[in-house]
């Protein structure tokens, strides 16, 4: 064992308590999220977490690892830079459904079909959280919250069908309240080679009605009778199934970093010794 090698639960949990409403479907997320690194037997000098803003954005100071808690919407960008500047780390994202889909919503694309090798984990609450159940982009037609009194009326976005076509190589979708599924989900997404996305349903308590919860519930079934090798397929079960759980679409190709990188290392640069004429002149240019 080496002095990095944390084996239980208490090793991973930092001395900060979650700040999440009480019941709140994340610390089931956080259970699943924990039982995976440890199963795994991460070396937290080899893994990063990386958040956005959020309930969800909190999650970066529970998990005792190196974590950056970036800017609403800004985590994918950062973990791509990440990732390549340390292509052996294991590069976990946590966010929000607003975080990634509306602000972040264009790096979410950019970042899928670069199948760079990261895992993103989105918890999908169906609204904007922490400031106070706002609609978000998952938000189902005619739920009445802050902003929309008289409902959404906007189509809802499917994470999964955007993930699919935008060139994503490991999608699947899994539900709050079933950790050990969950915790399978994930396990497989990190371990796949290539961009993972897993969206956890994990319904805002707080901010989503009762009466929605309770039916919710019913609606999540597992997927079955699918292969998940047909994008064609993968497709039409994301747009028909899109509250069913397990992987929708898995395709084994080549990675961002494989190609760029080439094998090679990045090199390891001193800050101290950087051209700071050149670069102050690079800059002076877009002034
Ligand atoms: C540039 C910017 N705009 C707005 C905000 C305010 N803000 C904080 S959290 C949040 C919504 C987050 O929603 P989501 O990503 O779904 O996470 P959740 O809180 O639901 O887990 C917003 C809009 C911000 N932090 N930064
Ligand atoms: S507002 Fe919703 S998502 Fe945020 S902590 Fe409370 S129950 Fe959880």
């Amino acid at each position: 064992m080496t002095i990095h090698q944390k084996t239980s639960l208490k090793d991973w949990q930092t001395e900060i308590k979650p700040q999440w409403c009480p019941g709140c479907t994340y610390f089931a997320d956080l259970q699943a999220i924990y039982k995976v690194i440890i199963d795994l037997n991460f070396d937290p000098t080899n893994f990063v977490l990386i958040g956005g803003i959020g309930c969800t954005g909190r999650i970066t100071s529970y998990v005792n690892t190196y974590t950056i808690h970036t800017l609403h919407g800004r985590p994918l960008p950062v973990a791509v830079g990440f990732k390549l500047a340390n292509p052996k780390m294991n590069v976990v994202v946590v966010s929000g459904d607003g975080d990634l889909f509306a602000i972040g919503g264009t790096h979410f694309i950019h970042t899928a079909r670069k199948n760079i090798d990261i895992t993103v984990i989105m918890f999908d609450n169906f609204v904007y959280g922490l400031t106070k159940g706002q609609a978000s982009p998952t938000s189902p037609l005619n739920l009445q919250t802050s902003t929309t009194p008289t409902g959404v009326k906007e189509v809802p976005i499917n994470p999964l069908v955007i993930a699919i076509s935008s060139g994503a190589t490991f999608v699947s979708q899994a539900f709050a309240l079933d950790v050990n599924d969950t915790f399978n989900i994930i396990k497989q997404a990190i371990n796949h080679k290539g961009f993972s996305f897993v969206n956890i349903l994990s319904p805002c308590i707080t901010y989503y009605r009762m009466e929605d919860l309770k039916s919710f519930k019913t609606k999540v079934k597992k997927l079955e009778n699918h292969d998940f090798s047909d994008i064609n397929l993968a497709l039409s079960r994301a747009f028909s199934d899109h509250l069913s759980v397990g992987i929708f679409y898995k395709k084994e190709d080549k990675t961002y970093e494989e190609q760029v990188l080439n094998g090679n290392i990045p090199i390891e640069v001193d800050i101290t010794q950087l051209p700071k004429e050149k670069i102050q002149k690079m800059i002076d240019a877009y002034s």
